[in-house]
C-alpha cells in the first residue's frame, strides 16, 4: 500500500526536514502546519496553545460572575463584550493547536476530564466589582507582556493568533484600569475596595508568568525553538516595572515594600512570591478550582444540543451539495 511521505517519513526524508526546520529556525522564520517539524516541537506546542486556550475560556467565568451585578448598564455592555472576546481568543487558539493535528474535541474532553492545565489565575475568586478592574489591568496587563513576544513564535498560525488576541486585550487592560481609576477616585470605601482588589490579585498576577527559571523545565528548549522569546523572570520583571508607574497614577500602591530597580543588573525586583501556594493550585487545589471545572462541565454539557444541531445541518448541506438529498 503506497504510504505518504508524511505518515512514514524515511530516515532521510526526516534528516532533510530536520535541516530544513533548522534552517527556518535560524533564520527566524516561520514554520508553517504542513512544514516538517520535529515531534518534540509539536507536542510543546499543542501542550502551550491548548493550554493557552483553555485559560481564556476557563477565564470566562470570573468575570462573568459580575456581568449582572456590574454597577450600570454601560459598563454591564462593556463586560459582557469583554468577555466574549475572551471567548474568541479561545477559539482562535483551538484553531491554531488543530493546525497541529490535535483535535478540538480531544483538547475540550482533556480540560473538563481535569487532566489539562489553564493558567493558575483562574482559580481565584472575584468577590467584589473592583476585583474585575484588577483582572482587567493586572491579569490582562500580565497577560500583554507575556503575549507581545509570543506574536514573532515560530509557529505561524500561533503567532498570527497572538497578534489580533493582544489587540483586544489592550484594551481589556485600559478598561481595567479605567474601572480602577474610577473607584480610586471614589468615596473612601471605593478606594478601599480598588486597593483590596490590587492587594488579592497582585501575586498571583506574578505568578501567571510561571515558574522561576531555575525550576521552569519547558523554557531554555522552546526558547532555543523561537516560540518562547523571554524567560518566565524577565518577562515578570518588566511587568513589575510597568505597575509600578501606572500604580501612582491610580494613586494606589503595589502590596510589595521590596520592589527596587536594580541599577547594576538593570531589572526591576519584587518581593519573595508563596510558590508552595502556585504549586497547590497547579495541583488542582486553588481556591476555586472545583468550581471552575464544574462550571466548564456544565456548560459543555448544556451546549451539546448546539453541537448536534451544527453537525446536523452541516450534514444536510453537505448531502445537498452532493444532490443526495
Ligand atoms: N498556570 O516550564 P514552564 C489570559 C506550568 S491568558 C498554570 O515555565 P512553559 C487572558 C507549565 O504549563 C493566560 N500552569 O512552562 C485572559 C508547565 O507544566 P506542563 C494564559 C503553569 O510552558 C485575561 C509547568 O508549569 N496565558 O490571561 C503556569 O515554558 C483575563 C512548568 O512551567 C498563556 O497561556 C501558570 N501560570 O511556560 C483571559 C500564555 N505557569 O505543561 C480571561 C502562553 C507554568 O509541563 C480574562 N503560555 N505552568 O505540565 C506561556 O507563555 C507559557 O506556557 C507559560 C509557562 C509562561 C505560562
Amino acid at each position: 500500500m503506497a504510504q505518504t511521505l508524511e505518515s512514514v517519513p524515511t530516515d532521510a526524508a526526516d534528516l532533510a526536514g530536520q535541516a530544513a526546520f533548522d534552517r527556518v529556525i535560524a533564520a527566524d522564520s516561520r514554520i508553517e502546519p504542513r512544514d516538517w517539524m520535529p515531534e518534540a516541537y509539536r507536542k510543546t506546542l499543542v501542550r502551550q496553545i491548548s493550554q493557552h486556550a483553555h485559560s481564556e475560556i476557563i477565564g470566562m467565568q470570573p468575570e462573568a460572575n459580575w456581568i449582572s451585578r456590574a454597577p450600570s448598564l454601560k459598563r454591564k455592555a462593556i463586560l459582557m463584550a469583554k468577555v466574549q472576546d475572551e471567548a474568541g481568543h479561545g477559539l482562535y487558539l483551538y484553531s491554531a493547536a488543530e493546525t497541529l493535528g490535535t483535535p478540538r474535541q480531544k483538547m475540550t474532553e482533556d480540560l473538563i476530564a481535569g487532566k489539562a492545565r489553564y493558567s493558575s489565575i483562574f482559580n481565584y475568586p472575584t468577590l467584589s466589582w473592583a476585583d474585575v478592574g484588577a483582572i482587567g489591568w493586572l491579569v490582562d496587563g500580565a497577560a500583554i507582556c507575556n503575549q507581545v513576544p509570543l506574536c514573532r513564535a515560530s509557529y505561524g498560525p500561533y503567532g498570527r493568533a497572538m497578534v489580533r488576541v493582544c489587540k483586544e486585550e489592550s484594551f481589556h487592560q485600559r478598561q481595567g484600569f479605567e474601572i480602577l481609576l474610577e473607584l480610586a477616585n471614589g468615596t473612601p470605601a471605593q478606594k478601599q475596595m480598588a486597593q483590596h482588589a490590587v492587594n488579592r490579585w497582585y501575586a498571583p498576577s506574578l505568578m501567571m508568568f510561571g515558574p522561576p527559571d531555575d525550576d521552569s523545565p519547558n523554557s531554555i528548549q522552546s526558547m532555543a525553538w523561537n516560540i518562547k522569546r523571554f524567560s518566565n523572570d524577565e518577562l515578570r520583571q518588566r511587568f513589575v516595572g510597568m505597575m509600578v508607574e501606572q500604580v501612582e497614577v491610580l494613586g494606589l500602591t503595589l502590596p510589595d515594600d521590596q520592589i527596587r530597580f536594580n541599577d547594576e543588573t538593570n531589572k526591576w525586583e519584587h518581593g519573595p512570591l508563596d510558590w508552595d501556594e502556585f504549586k497547590e493550585v497547579l495541583a488542582g487545589r486553588g481556591p476555586c478550582n472545583s468550581q471552575r471545572l464544574e462550571r466548564r462541565r456544565e456548560a459543555h454539557e448544556d451546549g451539546a444540543w448546539v453541537r448536534e444541531a451544527a453537525a446536523a445541518y452541516a450534514a444536510r448541506k453537505h448531502a445537498e451539495q452532493e444532490g443526495v438529498a
